[in-house]
C-alpha cells in the first residue's frame, strides 16, 4: 500500500531499474523480486504477489512464485513463455506431497467453478509417462476434485470419497501430463489410466491459495490457468491472452 503514496516519478523509476535486471538468469532463488515486463503490477516481493481473477480467468507465469533451491528455473526452448520454466531437480516424492513447496495467492472477484490447467513438459528420459508430474493442491477453496464424464472424484484424506487411482494424499492430488510429446503442452490429469480433468470450486469472492509441491524430478512447468465455462479453453491459453493482474498482500 505504501507504494500508492509515492510520487509517480519515483514509480517510474524503480520499474525501470527492476526492468534492467539481468534476463539470462536461469535460477531464481531469492525472495526479492524483479517485476514482471509481462505483468502488471507494482508489487515488489514475489512472495506477496496476488493474482487477480477477471472475466472468470486466471492466467499465471509459473515461475512467478518463490520457490525452494531444487527448483530451477530456465528459459530454453521456444514454446515458453515470460521468464522461462520451473523443473524439479531435486529428490522425487511419490508419496509424500509438501516437499519443494510453492503457494501462488489468488483473488477470485467470481465465484464459480474453474477448471485447472497447466502447460508442463518433461525434461528427463525419453518417456511421456515418467517425470511427468508434480502435486497440487488448494485446500481452503469450497471444493477441489477431477471429473470426467460425470465421474467425479476427490483427493485422499478429504474425507469425499470416490479417490483416484494411483498416488493422493492429504487433499493433493497428483497432476500430470501424458503423451510422447515430451515439449511443454496444456494438460493436467489426476488418477491413473483414468484421466480427470481438475476443477476447483470457489463459492465466495475472496483470496485462496494453491499449493505446488514437487513429485517428479525433471517435470517442468511453464504457466497455469484458471478459467470459468464463460471462458473458452482455447482463448485461456492462447499465447496473446493477457496474464492476470498481480496486487501485492497487504
Ligand atoms: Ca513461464
Amino acid at each position: 500500500m505504501r507504494l500508492k503514496l509515492l510520487p509517480l516519478a519515483l514509480i517510474a523509476i524503480t520499474l525501470f531499474s527492476c526492468s534492467s535486471s539481468d534476463d539470462s538468469d536461469d535460477t531464481n532463488n531469492v525472495d526479492d523480486a524483479e517485476t514482471s515486463e509481462e505483468q502488471n503490477t507494482n508489487c515488489n516481493e514475489v512472495k506477496n504477489y496476488v493474482f487477480v481473477e477477471k472475466d472468470g480467468l486466471v492466467s499465471v507465469e509459473f515461475e512467478n512464485a518463490v520457490f525452494t533451491e531444487n527448483w530451477i528455473q530456465k528459459n530454453d526452448g521456444n514454446n515458453i513463455s515470460g521468464k522461462g520454466y520451473m523443473v524439479w531437480e531435486g529428490d522425487q516424492y511419490f508419496g509424500k506431497p509438501g516437499e519443494g513447496l510453492a503457494t501462488y495467492s489468488i483473488k477470485i472477484n467470481k465465484p464459480g467453478t474453474y477448471k485447472f490447467l497447466w502447460k508442463s513438459a518433461v525434461k528427463k528420459g525419453n518417456s511421456g509417462s515418467e517425470h511427468n508430474d508434480t502435486w497440487l493442491r488448494f485446500a481452503d477453496a469450497s471444493d477441489f476434485f477431477g471429473e470426467k464424464e460425470g465421474s467425479i472424484i476427490y483427493p485422499n484424506d478429504t474425507g469425499k470419497t470416490p479417490n483416484p487411482k494411483g498416488s493422493s494424499k492429504d487433499g493433493w492430488f497428483k497432476i500430470y501430463r501424458s503423451g510422447n510429446d515430451l515439449d511443454f503442452k496444456w494438460q493436467a490429469n489426476t488418477s491413473d489410466n483414468d484421466s480427470h480433468p481438475v476443477f476447483v470450486k470457489f463459492d465466495k469472492a475472496g483470496t485462496y491459495t494453491m499449493e505446488i509441491s514437487a513429485r517428479s524430478s525433471g517435470h517442468a512447468i511453464d504457466k497455469f490457468v484458471l478459467f470459468d465455462d464463460s471462458v473458452k479453453q482455447a482463448d485461456a491459453i492462447a499465447d496473446e491472452t493477457e496474464l492476470s493482474e498481480i496486487t501485492c498482500k497487504n
